[in-house]
């Protein structure tokens, strides 16, 4: 048996809350998902990533398809994250309904998006979510407890990925609620006039600053990396949460070297 099967027989979802670790900037990790299926969901976490982020800005998937993929996640341990594929407050509150511990809001260029995406996530007087006590998140039966409870449990975030969202950036830091800015340096890139290039030096540098900037205001961060080398400089420089790599992208690097290593 693989220290990977060992480590996994009892499968038990998670209890604790992302909001509460992105708050408390425990080390997390994460893999974006754009491989709408229940084993890739699940193997993220059984490979011991916090997170999986299934992704419906760049994957072929829709509402219909995350109620599984959350399951996925939560059977193995890991936070469903959920990027949505803009700031519209019925995805929103559609993706929290089925499941999602946290939004993920990508390109957001101002504090009015990233306010309207804090408001969509949260129950009145804190927001204006749609309020069903019947769906899965409540575990299809959720009294005035579980209205607040998902208050406190339910995480935002926006995605910082452009030469706009950093001009934008102090209002957006000023967002009340908002848990953490995700800085996309592959958008970053391309919009900074290095296409291709997520770990130009300049793109790394406007980050950085960002990083900065958000740990004075006291707001979290999290960062994608392409890489695992990537990924060890950011928590080195005290990210506390860092999204490597995609689901593709690591399939066929696993597929390519094991059938590099048996050619005759
Ligand atoms: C980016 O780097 O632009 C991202 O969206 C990360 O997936
Ligand atoms: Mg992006």
């Amino acid at each position: 048996m693989s220290h990977a099967q060992s480590q996994h027989r009892i499968i038990a979802p998670r209890r604790e809350s992302l909001r509460d670790a992105l708050s408390e900037r425990r080390p997390l990790t994460a893999m974006f998902s754009i491989i709408p299926a229940i084993p890739v969901v699940e193997m993220i976490g059984l490979a011991g990533f916090d997170c999986a982020i299934v992704d419906m800005e760049h994957g072929p998937l829709g509402i219909a398809d995350l109620m599984p993929l959350m399951l996925a996640a939560d059977a193995r341990g890991a936070f469903p994250i959920v990027r949505v594929p803009d700031a519209t407050p019925h995805m929103i509150g559609a993706a929290l309904d089925v499941g999602a511990a946290a939004v993920l809001v990508p390109q957001v260029v101002s504090a009015e998006t990233a306010r309207a995406a804090v408001s969509a996530a949260r129950y009145a007087p804190e927001g204006t979510r749609g309020v069903n006590p019947w769906v899965r998140a409540a575990s299809y039966g959720g009294g005035t407890e579980w209205l607040q409870a998902e208050n406190r449990n339910a995480a935002v975030m926006v995605m910082i990925e452009g030469k706009d969202g950093l001009a934008a950036l102090d209002d957006i830091l000023g967002v009340e609620g908002l848990d953490a800015i995700f800085l996309g340096p592959v958008d970053m890139a391309q919009s900074m006039g290095f296409p291709g290039q997520p770990e130009h030096e300049a793109v790394v540098a406007a980050i950085e600053e960002a990083v900065e900037r958000a740990g004075r205001r006291g707001v979290g961060v999290a960062v994608f990396a392409p890489d695992a080398a990537g990924a060890a400089r950011w928590f080195a420089r005290g990210v506390s949460f860092v999204a490597v790599s995609e689901d593709t992208v690591t399939i066929l690097g696993a597929f390519t070297t094991l059938r590099r290593e048996c050619r005759p």
